[in-house]
């Protein structure tokens, strides 16, 4: 009788799964099935002497995929339900990548929640500005937050965030991504010798994506995949469907294919005009649909 396991890494030559008491164990997939990813929902039968074998993968929802080099889709993460899409005043808040990953998001039919690491860094000014922000996304209906990971209590608000979630944290490198696992998981190097002790392999390697259970209910995927994980050749189509409040917008304008440059009867121009759609969120838009 198959019993069911959460796979936590994939290492090529066998994954990582964890069991319902939260202990590891390394397995080795049916070489029919597809490459297993962190966040799988797997079926595992253990055959004589000890090890696990895989026979079977629950269907996946919400797959965090990249295309490859030769246009297929290659799941970096799987049962995702949240971009954590995280940015900081150093090195550099970049609106356009939050509303690129905003609109992967979308497309992969998962939600998105917009992190402004580093509030410890930023002047009163500052402060006011990035909360008009995130003020913004908030409105289009993304959950987001102003934290630190320095400060006790300035993490909290990301922590409740999380909870109950499957997020992958995603986001230039600098912003405080390792920070903010660490501040999740203060257990994170007993969980890691745990992985390399159960599979063989050393786990402290910068090319493997983690499942890791939070104590709150949630999970987080940690993965240096993400970082080929770009969205650069959308259709307009694609950019206009990712942008929800220009979205919503359109369904009040003239043409249903209106794309809310010149076209008479535009109701994100209307929208724009009397600042119920932020010019930036805007400019944006025309900046990656190309028009
Ligand atoms: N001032 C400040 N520095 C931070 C904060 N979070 C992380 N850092 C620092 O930013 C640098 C990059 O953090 P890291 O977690 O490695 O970023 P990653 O590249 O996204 O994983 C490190 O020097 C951290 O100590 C924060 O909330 N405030
Ligand atoms: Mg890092
Ligand atoms: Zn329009």
């Amino acid at each position: 009788m198959p019993n069911s396991y959460r796979v936590v890494a994939n290492f090529g030559a066998a994954v990582a799964v964890l069991d319902d008491s939260h202990a590891v164990h390394r397995a080795v997939p049916l070489t029919k099935l597809p490459q297993l990813v962190a966040g799988d929902l797997v079926e595992c039968e253990r055959e004589d002497g000890s090890s696990l074998r895989v026979v079977a993968l629950v269907e996946r929802d919400g797959v965090l995929a990249r295309i490859d080099r030769r246009g297929q889709d290659k799941p970096l993460a799987a049962n995702v339900s949240h971009l954590a899409i995280v940015s900081a005043s150093k090195p550099g808040i970049d609106s356009l990548l939050i509303d690129q990953f905003c609109i992967a998001a979308e497309l992969a039919g998962i939600g998105a929640i917009i992190v402004i690491n580093k509030a410890d860094l930023l002047s009163e000014q500052e402060r006011i500005d990035c909360q008009a922000m995130l003020d913004v996304y908030q409105s289009a209906g993304y959950p987001a937050v102003l934290i630190d990971t320095k400060t006790p209590g300035k993490f909290d608000p990301l922590e409740a965030e999380l909870a109950g979630k499957t997020a992958v944290l995603v986001g230039a490198s600098g912003v405080g991504k390792s920070s903010i696992v660490q501040r999740l998981l203060p257990d994170l190097d007993v969980r890691v010798g745990e992985i390399s002790a159960a599979t063989g392999f050393g786990a402290h390697t910068t090319s493997v994506t983690f499942w890791y259970e939070l104590s709150t209910g949630g999970s987080i995927i940690d993965s240096p995949g993400v970082r080929q994980y770009s969205v650069s050749h959308l259709s307009a189509e694609n950019v206009r469907y990712g942008y929800r409040e220009l979205a919503d917008a359109a369904q009040s304008c003239k043409f249903s294919n209106c794309s809310h440059v010149v076209e008479p009867g535009c109701a994100v121009k209307a929208a724009l005009s009397d600042e119920s759609i932020a010019q930036w969120r805007y400019d944006n838009y025309i900046k990656l649909a190309e028009l």
